[in-house]
């Protein structure tokens, strides 16, 4: 399967891709690691990263989309995956359409996860991650409302936008993406 999963800082896409993509088989793609990831390898691109994720903002379109492009390229994409938090920005979604129509294998299912700025204020603090404070979490939902919340009428408008509700225990949002799924 194609999958994206779409959401605000602190929704829990990192926490459910993983468990999901397990099951169904496919490879994960996390670009919020890839990225912490290559800022830890330094030199001047980790350097530039590291700048954007302090401050809470998305990296620009270009950078994130070849190191996307580069991952997709691979053996293990052949078998399906599932995209957490890329694409962020509409030039990233139509870049991802891009690529995929070059491979004739569309996008699946995109999920949204619907869930109250109070309680990601809540996840967020307990998890201290760098860029978890509070100025930097504004900052992120900031962003997210201008630039990642205009894709879910993109998906919505092709038909393949399922919102999830975001609030509830790990296993009990779990059950509502496989829910989704199954009917698909
Ligand atoms: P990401 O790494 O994608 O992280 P995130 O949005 O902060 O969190 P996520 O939704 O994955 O939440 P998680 O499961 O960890 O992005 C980080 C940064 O990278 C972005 O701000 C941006 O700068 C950059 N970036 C990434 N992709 C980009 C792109 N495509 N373009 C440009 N820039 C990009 O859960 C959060 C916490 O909640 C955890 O502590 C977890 O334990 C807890 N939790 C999860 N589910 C829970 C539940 N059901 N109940 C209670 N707690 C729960």
């Amino acid at each position: 399967m194609r999958i994206v999963f779409i959401g605000p800082p602190g929704a829990g896409k990192g926490t459910q891709s993983v468990r999901l993509a397990e099951e169904l088989g496919v490879t994960c793609l996390s670009t919020g690691e890839v990225l912490r990831q290559a800022r830890s390898e330094g030199g001047e691109v980790g350097r530039l990263i590291g700048e954007y994720l302090d401050a809470g903002q998305l990296v620009p379109d270009k950078l994130v989309v070849e190191l996307v492009a580069e991952r997709l390229a691979q053996a293990d994409c052949e078998k399906g995956y599932l995209f957490d938090g890329f694409p962020r920005t509409l030039p990233q979604a139509e870049a991802l359409d891009e690529l995929l129509s070059q491979r004739q294998a569309p996008l699946e299912l995109a999920f949204e996860f619907v869930i109250s700025e109070d309680e990601l204020f809540r996840r967020l603090s307990k998890r201290g991650r760098d860029d978890d404070q509070e100025e930097t979490i504004r900052e992120r939902l900031r962003q997210y409302a201008e630039l990642t919340d205009p894709l879910t009428e993109y998906y919505d408008l092709r038909g393949i936008l399922r919102k999830i509700d975001a609030v509830g225990d790990f296993d009990e949002v779990y059950r509502r993406l496989q829910e989704a799924i199954w009917s698909h």
